[in-house]
């Protein structure tokens, strides 16, 4: 069985929404900061980061891009992803590649005192140039749903979508202001909250409703 190493609202979201999607059995591991960022969680992942995902043969799959690549390439007719090998299937995992490469990190900077501030200030400017950043990557999204929505896969829901949701709560200066500014991904939002599957997970994240992120 999978094992998620899970916190409410942490990147562990999206692979968790995933796995509910995928209606596979897993073992979900609720953590709190504070467990993560203890030392033994350092033989899970090596730089103490949520989420990593447990294989059943006891190995450690880490990286949230990867870990939804594998999950729905694992589980391909579940549909969560377009026909693994075809060439939709190649622009899905470029896309959600894209999130979690170019956009994820940058969003970590959006944080104030983030690990690469020397001091306050420091931050803030940091931080100033993150949401910049972010808000150009997002705009890229956005003219993708725009010409090739309302999906990020085109017609057909996929993990991508998730894995931009994930994001999007995460968004500077708050979920609520920046779904007011990118109307393709607010109607992606709120497609996936009207997932059936996954109202009781959001709801367990404490995201169900618009603003629930609050770290
Ligand atoms: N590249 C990693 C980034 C994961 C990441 O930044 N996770 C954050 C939570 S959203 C984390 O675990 N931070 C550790 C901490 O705050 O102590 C991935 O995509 O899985």
């Amino acid at each position: 069985m999978y094992k998620l190493y899970n916190v409410r609202s942490w990147g562990s979201l999206a692979p968790h929404c995933v796995l509910e999607e995928l209606d596979v059995p897993y073992q979900n591991i609720w953590m709190t900061p504070e467990q993560v960022r203890a030392p033994e969680y350092r033989e899970i992942h090596p730089l103490g980061y949520i989420p990593a995902l447990g294989l059943p043969d006891g190995r450690v799959v880490i990286e949230s891009g990867a870990i939804v690549s594998f999950l729905v390439t694992a589980h391909a007719d579940k549909g969560m992803c377009p026909t693994p090998g075809s060439l939709d299937y190649a622009e899905f995992l470029s896309r959600l590649h894209f999130m979690s490469t170019s956009l994820y990190p940058t969003i970590n900077l959006t944080f104030p005192g983030g690990l690469y501030a020397a001091d306050e200030s420091h931050s803030a400017f940091i931080v100033e140039k993150a949401v910049a950043r972010t808000d150009e990557i997002f705009g890229i999204l956005e003219n993708w749903l725009a010409s090739e929505g309302p999906w990020l896969a085109g017609e057909t829901f996929s993990a991508a979508d998730i894995y931009l949701f994930m994001l999007t709560l995460w968004a500077r200066p708050s979920e609520k202001l920046f779904l007011e500014r990118f109307s393709g991904i607010a109607r992606l939002s709120a497609g996936v909250r009207q997932r059936p599957r996954l109202k009781a997970v959001l709801e367990a994240h404490g995201v169900l409703d618009v603003g629930g992120y609050n770290g």
